[in-house]
């Protein structure tokens, strides 16, 4: 029987071959991972574990807080902090920075995360995840938010969990997609698929289509067109999916292709969109065009938009590449 290769095996055999990591790195994944599992038994437990519903308090972006997003947090921050490896942290569900506690010795990297997202799906039982994020910190002196400030062509990890009827890591350290499934049994994540691929064409749309008379005309005019099927110019028919957990509806496209959309819209003209750029668009970013895809926010590469704060919004178009690069056109037409 194959041996079965663990996500730490991935990472020491990774050490011998083409695309070698520093230890930091490494361990800085393989404390991720952990927390990770933690979190995914907390979910699994649900109503078991007294974690469902709200934490009675709301975060950076006015959105109410569930008691699991907290826990996650809290778990990810207790599980990578110690190591040596952080230089600070930010997340979704803190205002600030997170500099690593003087106690502990600091370490080169930057780890910023969205701990629970689709959170929204927690007490419906809908698959949610943890999507991260590792930037090296570039500068001297004590770590500050302007050194998380830089764009997502710069990061040297990517990847989330989705805790789904399988809990699935799935990462790149900047030489392909892997993906990583939890053997509940030994609490090992262990690998089940390599150079993650996918397909260039897709007949299958994420976007929420509640929002249709609020989007700006280019991706009216793409949706439109999915719309009108074979009948119409595209001349094959689309097929639709919104599971209002990005972790989730990224998976399905990382797994079979399509395209995903959260685009500008008019309720809020000043914002560019809802998905955040550090911690949710440029991790899946980096993810989409590791595995062949393509990510824009309508108009330019998503891993090209310098920062300038470091929970500010973006337009999110990814997945298939000749999807993502019609709905480019489109914009760059109007
Ligand atoms: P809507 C979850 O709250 C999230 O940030 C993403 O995971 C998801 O794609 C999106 O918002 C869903 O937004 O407006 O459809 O509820």
């Amino acid at each position: 029987m194959a041996q079965k290769t663990s996500l730490t095996r991935y990472l020491v055999e990774k050490q011998a071959g083409a695309n070698p990591i520093p230890a930091q790195l490494q361990l800085l994944l393989e404390v991720v991972a952990d927390s990770c599992k933690s979190i995914s038994s907390a979910v699994n437990k649900g109503a078991l574990g007294g974690v469902l519903g709200t934490a009675g308090s709301e975060n950076v972006q006015g959105e109410v807080q569930k008691k699991l997003d907290i826990i996650s947090n809290d778990m990810l921050i207790e599980a990578a902090e110690w190591g040596g490896t952080l230089a600070g942290m930010a997340s979704e569900e803190m205002d600030e920075i997170l500099p690593i506690p003087s106690q502990y010795r600091q370490g080169d990297y930057l780890l910023m995360f969205d701990p629970l997202d689709g959170s929204s799906n927690i007490d419906v039982n809908v698959s949610i995840g943890t999507i991260f994020s590792v930037l090296k910190k570039a500068g001297g002196g004590a770590v500050q938010e302007s050194d998380f400030l830089q764009p997502g062509a710069r990061q040297v990890a990517a990847g989330y969990c989705v805790y789904g009827p399988q809990t699935t890591l799935v990462l790149t350290t900047g030489d392909g997609v892997v993906m990583f499934t939890l053997d509940r049994e030994v609490g090992t994540f262990v690998l089940t698929q390599e150079n993650v691929q996918i397909p260039a064409d897709t007949k299958e749309f994420a976007i929420n289509m509640s929002n249709m008379r609020h989007w700006d005309t280019p991706v009216r005019r793409y949706i439109d067109e999915c719309l009108a099927g074979k009948e119409g110019p595209r001349a094959k028919d689309f097929n639709m999916r919104w599971i209002a957990s990005m972790v989730a509806d990224v998976h399905r496209i990382m797994t079979r292709g399509g395209i995903f959309m959260y685009p500008w819209d008019k309720r809020e003209p000043d914002k560019p969109g809802k998905l955040r750029l550090m911690y949710e668009a440029n991790p899946m970013s980096w993810l989409i065009e590791q595995a062949g895809g393509a990510s824009t926010d309508g108009r330019q590469r998503i891993l090209d938009i310098q920062p300038t704060k470091l929970h500010q919004r973006v337009s999110v178009v990814l997945g298939s590449k000749n999807e993502v690069d019609l709905v480019t056109k489109y914009h760059l037409e109007k």
